[in-house]
């Protein structure tokens, strides 16, 4: 799809705060996607649409999530986490979006999950370190998204997993498996690199 009619179209379902928020994402996806040889055009349409759902009333992204079959877990560990695979339904459905990765990448870019596709990575960092975010640690993150796709993951995972913590709040289980998988990966990195 054209970049300026998927603006067009989710710019309708977002408020202006969050739709730039969607054009820092996909800037940074976009850069992402080069840098680590991902499809440039299915990171440019996952990002454009990774929040597609952030405004639907939650009862109707709970119903998705059941009706679907999906992992129970979206619904009982924070309102946050449904918007992501409500979205990736909610693309296909409404906007026609039938790619697969592009639809995993929505569906995950929130939790993250194990073993990550690279077009899964490149939309979960994007989201993270996307020029407008300021929360503490971002720029760490960026400095190592420059250097190591993995390990700024890892980096953005634990600030997450941390700041879920200190708030009291449980974190989701595929949430932690992410984390445990990309640092097992990075210790392979460098085991063969060195
Ligand atoms: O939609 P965005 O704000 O751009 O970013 P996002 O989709 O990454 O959502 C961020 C929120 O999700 C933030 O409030 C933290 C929360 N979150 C991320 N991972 C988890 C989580 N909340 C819970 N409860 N458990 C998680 O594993
Ligand atoms: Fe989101
Ligand atoms: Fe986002």
């Amino acid at each position: 799809m054209d970049k300026k009619k998927a603006l067009d179209l989710v710019k309708a379902h977002l408020t202006e705060h969050r739709y730039i928020h969607t054009l820092g994402v996909t800037e940074k996806a976009v850069e992402l996607a080069y840098k680590i040889g991902v499809n440039v055009k299915k990171a440019e349409t996952a990002a454009i649409f990774h929040d597609y759902a952030k405004f639907r009333p939650k009862e109707e992204m709970r119903d998705i999530i059941r009706e679907q079959g999906w992992d129970e877990n979206f619904i009982h560990y924070g309102d946050e986490l449904l918007h992501a695979p409500a979205g990736s339904y909610l693309v296909n459905k409404e906007i026609g979006i039938e790619d697969e990765e592009i639809l995993s990448a929505i569906f995950w870019h929130t939790t993250g999950k194990e073993n990550m596709t690279e077009l899964e990575k490149v939309l979960f960092l994007a989201d993270y370190i996307e020029p407008n975010r300021i929360f503490p640690g971002v720029d760490e993150v960026r400095e190592a998204a420059g250097k190591n796709v993995d390990r700024a993951i890892v980096m953005a995972l634990r600030n997450t997993i941390c700041f879920l913590m200190k708030k009291n709040q449980r974190v989701f289980p595929k949430t932690l498996y992410a984390y445990n998988n990309m640092v097992q990966n990075l210790k392979k990195q460098s085991n063969i690199g060195g």
